[in-house]
């Protein structure tokens, strides 16, 4: 069981996503459990006020530090030390992430790393920032989901809680299994086809209507290597390949006949 308490201006926005498919089923499993908290319901104050301009002015607005202190306090049942949070990480307390566009890339192996925790916290960030102190004090590590800016870290967490549940070990039945999944090895996936055999005159490729189970596997193999080689060469680069692996791609490699039906990867 993964327990993810999700610190969020915008509890609302995750009504949709966490009601669905397969992360509905894993809570309903209880493979993981999710506990939505509003940052707002932990600002002092009447008006629980949870963010203020910043100091030196620049414009935007900033997520002021308390409210995000007393929910992580309130949540955990701890007061984090003055010298911070990360004096007490690995005792027994959670990770806490900040989903942020400068926090580190969330790939596969990341997300597989995660599984295996009993409980995370998520923060989301709003606005144009948060104030410092929460990254220096209170979060262990941050997140980014690609190379590109939201209006908030909530879009981020739920692509988090997504890419985690479904590596945990039974979320998935078999017919759903991951270890072929595009980036689980390193490699895009081969393609895909079902029924019918011919779609207005298209054809699905012979091999996959042969019955020569190893011929199939080894055209899998192939296809995984070239579309990889024309649309993500940085992925090829870190992939574990094998000699046949090499020697293939080295005859078949860019500009022949064989990646010329790869289309231009967008
Ligand atoms: Cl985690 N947050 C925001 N606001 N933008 C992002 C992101 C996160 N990851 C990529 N862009």
């Amino acid at each position: 069981m993964v327990r993810f308490d999700i610190l969020t201006l915008f509890p609302e926005m995750f009504a949709g996503p966490f009601e669905a498919s397969i992360i509905k089923r894993a809570q309903e499993n209880h493979f993981i459990e999710i506990a939505l908290h509003n940052i707002r319901d932990y600002a002092p104050g009447k008006h629980r006020v949870t963010d203020d301009t910043p100091y030196g002015g620049g414009g935007g607005m900033i997520m002021k530090p308390e409210p995000i202190f007393n929910a992580v306090e309130a949540i955990l049942g701890i007061d984090v030390p003055q010298a911070g949070y990360r004096e007490r990480y690995g005792q027994g307390y959670p990770p806490i992430i900040l989903l942020t566009p400068q926090g580190q890339l969330l790939t596969q192996p990341a997300a597989q790393a995660l599984t295996t925790v009993e409980r995370l916290l998520l923060i989301c960030g709003r606005y144009e920032g948060i104030d410092e102190r929460v990254r220096r004090y209170l979060v262990t590590d941050e997140l980014s989901i690609g190379d590109y800016v939201l209006s908030g870290g909530e879009l981020a967490a739920m692509i988090v809680v997504d890419a985690v549940t479904r590596l945990i070990p039974g979320v998935l039945g078999d017919t759903e299994a991951t270890a072929k999944d595009s980036h689980s090895e390193g490699l895009l996936e081969y393609p895909h086809y079902t029924r019918p055999a011919e779609f207005r005159g298209h054809a699905v490729p012979d091999i996959l209507l042969s019955g020569h189970h190893a011929k199939l596997e080894e055209w899998r193999r192939h296809q995984s290597l070239l579309r990889t080689q024309a649309r993500r060469p940085d992925l090829l680069a870190l992939a574990q390949l094998s000699e046949a692996d090499r020697a293939f791609l080295a005859q078949h490699g860019p500009g022949s006949a064989d990646g010329a039906d790869e289309g231009n990867g967008v």
